[in-house]
């Protein structure tokens, strides 16, 4: 289905309770000029945002944050929403393959202490968020890749399991008759899902997870498990999380990129802006061919998306409205 389509099918979906705390305090050790200012703003939290149309992954982290549970559960209780969701042939079980017919995976995780982890060409595991966050919590790594990711997973208890649906399957083996690759732009394979949020302390975290671009070479890994391109997280600031092709996100360090933008004082929006046109004013860059989106929230709880191709969109939860907001881009479509 194309991503066109996709929006049109689905619509603004979600209700919820809007039991939004007000922000008067963000931090007790304000530490720059952003924060001062942010710290006299009133800001009605929590706060959630997600790549693409996800209202399922975006209602479940605002339930969590209702709870009073902190923002890093949010984003890994959304982002499994969509891992398990074999609909979403980005992400997780139900993932398209590689071109041989594996299904890989790649995520991170982000708290509000710059803690992060990572894990990278991750097979028969679902949960790649999860197994992220226990990087992150419980070894003294960041990044964890390929069959030593998976033997950690089992060891967490984690089941095998085959992520290669019939679905998925059937489309790898329409592509195989061609086997022409060339990323396609807002089709399903762009489907990944990045999280952010703010929770009732102002705290923000973040997560990204993908199967990566479809029918890639064996042994791709893109941005999303790569702290500061996929995902990029400055709890005094901001945070910010990216879609599209990787492997231009990755040149920029885009979403570190976006995050510093915002310490110079621009808007969410500005900074998305900005790192977009970073990518675009490349020499001989073939931005006409590919999509690249990011989405921004700063500590004001102000949030932004920008793409270089129209049909990106953001998944905004906050103050009991479940929101899917077209993004701005460069390029209309056809
Ligand atoms: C990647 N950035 O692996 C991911 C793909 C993506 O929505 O965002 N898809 O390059």
């Amino acid at each position: 289905m194309k991503r066109r389509d996709f929006l049109k099918s689905t619509s603004l979906t979600g209700v919820g309770l809007a039991v939004g705390t007000t922000l008067t305090n963000c931090s007790e050790n304000s530490k720059t000029e952003n924060l001062a200012s942010t710290t006299r703003s009133a800001l009605s939290l929590p706060l959630v945002i997600a790549t693409w149309n996800v209202p399922n992954a975006t209602t479940k982290a605002w339930e969590i944050l209702q709870k009073g549970s902190n923002a890093l559960d949010a984003v890994e209780q959304g982002c499994k929403v969509e891992e398990a969701d074999i609909n979403n042939q980005s992400v997780g079980k139900g993932g398209l393959p590689d071109r041989d017919g594996n299904v890989t995976l790649d995520a991170c995780i982000m708290d509000k202490n710059g803690n992060c982890g990572s894990v990278v060409h991750l097979q028969n595991i679902t949960h790649a968020i999860s197994i992220a966050r226990n990087v992150m919590e419980n070894t003294p790594h960041v990044m964890l890749s390929g069959k030593g990711a998976e033997q950690y997973a089992y060891k967490l208890g984690y089941k095998k399991e085959n992520l290669l649906t019939e679905a998925s399957k059937k489309k790898w083996e329409e592509w195989k008759i061609t086997s022409k690759y060339k990323p396609i732009i807002n089709i399903e394979n762009h489907d990944t899902i990045g999280m952010l949020a703010i929770d009732k302390n102002g705290d923000i975290s973040g997560a990204c997870t993908t199967s990566g671009l479809a029918y890639k070479m064996a042994g791709r890994v893109g941005d999303s498990p790569i702290i500061g391109s996929g995902l990029f997280i400055d709890n005094e600031i901001g945070g910010c999380v990216a879609t599209g092709l990787g492997e231009e996100v990755v040149k920029t360090v885009g979403s570190f990129l976006v995050v510093e933008l915002m310490r110079q004082g621009k808007s969410p929006q500005a900074a998305c802006e900005e790192a977009i046109k970073r990518i675009i004013n490349k020499p001989n860059s073939d931005y006409k061919n590919f999509q690249v989106g990011y989405i921004a929230v700063n500590k004001k709880g102000e949030t932004g998306s920008f793409a270089i191709h129209e049909w990106f969109s953001m998944t905004k939860f906050h103050d009991g409205k479940n929101e899917n907001i077209q993004s701005k881009f460069i390029i209309k479509a056809k």
